[in-house]
């Protein structure tokens, strides 16, 4: 997966910094994906503010996790990590049918963020794996994904256990990535 990512990711942003914010509940597999996806070392801050988050660096584009939900008195800090964020990658567990309401409602919140608006969003409907999980077609529904106007968005079924399906929504997003840079 790493040489995948290299050819993907390497040229996509030129010299600019670029982030790729990585979000969604607790437990959704979020921090798997970091380290399956081989980018580099992860670095984990200090929660010194009441969030952990997690970061890849690599070349210019820093991909940063934190888990959304919980606290609202320290959101005002996830702001820090908004500017220069092109793309959103937006992690659900599948079969925790108890908390799709939540993750549907901090999903459209963070996409209300202003300096998040003209972030593209990948979706990935993870733990696809597990006995009853949904499927895209649910997931899209449950998380209201057609609501979503005047961004690109995608959604891919994902096992970050087995691997699979992350590489397919990453050729997405470089895809993607590349046509609105190219077009700017
Ligand atoms: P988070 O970073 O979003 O909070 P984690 O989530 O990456 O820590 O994953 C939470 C738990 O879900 C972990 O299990 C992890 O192994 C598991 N997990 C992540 N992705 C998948 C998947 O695709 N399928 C299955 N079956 N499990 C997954 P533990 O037991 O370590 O808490
Ligand atoms: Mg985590």
């Amino acid at each position: 997966m790493g040489i995948v990512f290299t050819r993907l990711f390497s040229s996509l942003f030129g010299n600019r910094e670029a982030r790729i914010l990585v979000l969604g509940l607790d437990n959704a597999g979020k921090t798997t994906i970091l380290y399956r996806l081989q980018m580099g070392e992860v670095v984990s801050t200090i929660p010194t503010i009441g969030f952990n988050v997690e970061t890849v660096q690599y070349n210019n584009i820093k991909f940063q996790v934190w888990d959304l939900g919980g606290q609202t008195s320290i959101r005002p800090y996830w702001r820090c990590y908004f500017p220069n964020t092109q793309a959103i990658i937006y992690v659900v567990d599948s079969s925790d049918t108890d908390r799709l309401v939540t993750a549907k409602e901090e999903f459209h919140a963070i996409l209300e963020e202003d300096e998040l608006k003209g972030a593209v969003v990948l979706v990935y409907a993870n733990k696809q794996d597990l006995p009853g999980a949904l499927d895209d077609a649910a997931i899209t529904e449950s998380l209201e994904l057609h609501k979503i106007k005047s961004r690109q968005w995608a959604i891919f079924k994902t096992s970050a256990i087995k691997g699979e399906g992350l590489f397919e929504g990453l050729d997405w997003l470089s895809n993607t990535l590349k046509l609105l840079l190219q077009a700017q």
